[in-house]
């Protein structure tokens, strides 16, 4: 991506802070006004650069070799900062190390290997739905579907124990604050570090997983000598980490886009093979994991600016997914548009390894949610939950009008 012949120009400025409760509250202006100032903008306040174009964005999360991870995918710059935990094997890694566990965990994650899931999922969801539509017609999508589902599949997918899940959202939840800078949210969660961290790490033991779940088959990865038998259980904290927030604020995002479009709710109901790019769809619209950050290896120049050797880079991923000269009408949900290409899930080596899990779910609920529901409508204004990378909601409350023929 270096241009030698364009002279480098100093950028933009802004002295915003994308992470200020009022910006991640509702990101969009600050989003619209970042991509106009320009293709690359200097954040002063936390003196690092920022691209929020789309075009940008796309080829900066392409070009892992002038883009490193292995510097931390948050603003802390591991070079010379300790990080809060061991890095990511998968996350906080550039090739060749990264290669390893990335083989490992795409074929435990792959369409082939979900099969059996689905089957399993689809059932769930249905029984789900049910049950919630047994209590009544006014809940909340959050707790009681988005929250819920992922909670009740997933640890049983990787092997957790029955019980004592309640800790995943909240160690989740912290993992993604501290991507972004050490503000109220970080300090929020600080006195759960240690505890959290010590219940996740106990469950990456051999021991403390089932024989039949993504777990197992990590530890029989390290059998097979494809990983390190240190590797293993830091391949299994990344289920754990990534696994469970994104998929609820992702279902949430959902939620949220049928309950406020009910024309799309129609078509649908009335075709629910559109589940899945109405997933995608909402993942590009909401953007549930916001941002990431990557670490110039190099003097890199981007659009004419040099972004100097060891800076920090933030990619707005949100802002990607609803650039203008990417997208026609990029603030509209729209199942009739193809959502491919979206960043929601990243872009290029580092791409979502979850993402056909995230998409099972999503398909499995949406779908038993379509078959007995004709109207999902707003009942109440939605809370937003706080998160320094995530996008998503604490309450949604909704009414639903279910299908007297089902
Ligand atoms: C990880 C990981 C991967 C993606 C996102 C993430 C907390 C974590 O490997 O631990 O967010």
């Amino acid at each position: 991506m270096t241009d030698t012949l364009t002279p480098s120009a100093a950028p933009p400025t802004s002295d915003a802070d994308p992470f200020a409760a009022r910006h991640l509250r509702d990101p969009e202006p600050l989003h619209r006004a970042l991509r106009e100032a320009g293709p690359v903008v200097r954040l002063t306040r936390y003196d690092i650069h920022a691209l929020a174009r789309y075009q940008e964005v796309h080829a900066a999360l392409l070009d892992w070799q002038s883009f490193e991870s292995g510097a931390g995918a948050g603003l802390a710059n591991f070079r010379h900062e300790e990080p809060w935990r061991p890095p990511s094997l998968l996350l906080e890694a550039d090739p060749p190390a990264h290669d390893a566990p990335r083989r490992v965990l795409r074929e435990i994650l792959a369409p082939p290997a979900l099969r059996r899931l689905s089957t399993l999922w689809r059932a769930a969801a249905e029984d789900l739905v049910d049950a919630v539509l047994s209590r009544g017609t006014r809940f909340d999508a959050c707790a009681e579907l988005a929250e819920a589902f992922p909670l009740r599949v997933f640890p049983d997918a990787v092997g957790l124990p029955p019980g004592n899940r309640d800790n995943l959202l909240p160690y989740g939840n912290m993992a993604f604050n501290a991507f972004g800078p050490r503000n109220a949210l970080v300090a929020a969660d600080a006195h759960r570090v240690a505890e959290l961290s010590a219940w996740v790490n106990a469950q990456c033991a051999r021991e403390a997983l089932g024989d039949d779940g993504f777990g197992a088959r990590i530890w029989e990865a390290a059998d097979r000598g494809d990983l390190t038998p240190a590797q293993s259980p830091l391949v299994v904290r990344s289920l754990l980490t990534a696994g469970v927030d994104t998929t609820v604020h992702g279902l949430s995002a959902a939620l949220f886009a049928f309950a406020t479009h009910p024309e799309q709710w129609q078509r649908l109901r009335e075709r629910p093979e559109l589940a899945r790019v109405a997933f995608d769809e909402a993942v590009r619209w909401q953007s549930p994991v916001q941002t990431f950050f990557r670490t110039a290896t190099t003097d890199v120049t981007v659009a004419g600016t040099v972004i100097e050797e060891g800076t920090k880079v933030l990619l707005l991923l949100g802002s990607a997914n609803r650039d203008p000269a990417r997208w026609q009408d990029p603030d509209r949900f729209d199942l009739g548009r193809d959502p491919s290409g979206h960043v929601g899930f990243g872009m290029g080596i580092h791409q979502c390894v979850g993402q056909h899990v995230a998409r099972l779910e999503a398909e499995a609920l949406l779908t038993a949610l379509a078959r007995r529901v004709e109207h999902i409508e707003p009942a109440g204004p939605p809370e937003r939950h706080l998160n320094n990378t995530l996008r998503g909601w604490g309450a949604l409350p909704v009414r639903v009008h279910p299908d007297p023929a089902t």
